[in-house]
């Protein structure tokens, strides 16, 4: 086997591996999402908030949209504190700039689920879908524990409107 042969071969054992990865929605190659947690939510809540950093190995870009089919919807916010008092507002997208990585943790970033169809359990885990400007959808398992946090509490329960 010569060199050339060798290295067309790695190619597709490459492509193989790639095309195996997205199929089963790993991260996308530059994306990479780790450590997604929630609390565990009381039995009838409708909110929960989940928790993430995204490290983005590849050019800049955004995270513009998430979902999951635990809630009817899933937003990105942040809580921040406005005259002594937690506040939640709505983001649009979130930068990822590349080599700097961002937290979404409690008392700052998250993403809010709304219309939770179950309470979040802990101990289980749910799926989440990030979706990124550039690198596309990003699907990570979220799992649910008692963490304490931030402010602890639930500051993201007293949504500004
Ligand atoms: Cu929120």
């Amino acid at each position: 086997m010569n060199e050339r042969t060798y290295s067309r071969i790695a190619a597709c054992v490459l492509l193989a591996a790639g095309a195996f990865a997205a199929s089963s929605a790993v991260p996308a190659a530059d994306i990479e999402v780790s450590d997604a947690w929630a609390r565990p939510t009381p039995p009838g809540a409708e909110v929960g908030a989940a928790y993430f950093k995204i490290t983005n190995h590849g050019k800049s870009d955004r995270l513009v949209s998430a979902s999951s089919p635990v809630a009817k919807r899933a937003d990105l916010h942040i809580s921040q504190m406005e005259g002594g008092v937690m506040k939640m507002r709505h983001l649009d997208s979130v930068e990822v700039k590349a080599g700097s990585p961002i937290a979404f943790e409690p008392s700052g970033r998250h993403v809010m689920l709304t219309g939770l169809k179950k309470p979040l359990k802990e101990g289980e885990s749910f799926p989440l879908v990030l979706k990124f400007a550039r690198g596309g959808s990003v699907k990570v398992q979220v799992s649910v524990r008692n963490e304490a946090g931030g402010m602890g509490g639930h500051p993201e329960m007293n949504m500004a409107r």
